[in-house]
């Protein structure tokens, strides 16, 4: 009996391990990118993770890249009045000890504008982050089905009139 539930506990591990996946560049360490699902055929998305500086310096997000989508760039909601609001970013920074989260509703996000066809739970897509001392990360970001409401991305739109 002992021996069958350590088997399931490892199973349990080895599942939650492949779905926590977190890559590793010098003293960063970048966990769990994803992105929600979108409609078929949507032009944008967004991506999220966390990451953790444990290093002594400080570093920053400088770039993203993305074969999946015309145009990648970093953005920050922040409320303006009664109104979620979104803005590019140059970068994110990273001080020492310090681990950013990037989560939907609220706060820094990836953008992925001018989508290749719409993003499908279940599948994966390459994308590249560049750090101002880690330099280049290639990472694979999970697309997971759409949250419950009011979780979701889509609602901010990017009518280029807002553009500056
Ligand atoms: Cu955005």
């Amino acid at each position: 009996m002992f021996r069958l539930l350590t088997v399931v506990a490892l199973l349990v591990a080895g599942a939650s391990a492949a779905l926590a996946h977190d890559y590793k560049a010098g003293a960063l360490v970048i966990d769990h990118p994803f992105a929600r699902a979108t409609a078929k055929g949507a032009r944008t998305g967004a991506a999220y993770m966390t990451i953790a500086n444990t290093g002594s310096e400080a570093d920053r997000l400088v770039g993203v890249a993305s074969p999946r989508a015309e145009t990648v760039e970093l953005h920050t909601m922040a409320m303006d009045g009664d109104i979620m609001r979104m803005r590019r970013i140059e970068g994110i920074d990273l001080p020492p000890g310090a681990t950013v989260a990037m989560k939907p509703g609220a706060g820094p996000h990836v953008m992925l504008i001018g989508l290749k066809g719409g993003l499908a739970a279940g599948e994966s897509f390459p994308l590249t982050l560049r750090f101002e001392k880690a330099g280049s990360v290639a990472v694979g970001v999970a697309v997971e089905k759409p949250g419950a409401a009011g979780e979701q991305h889509s609602p901010h739109g990017h009518s280029p009139a807002k553009k500056p």
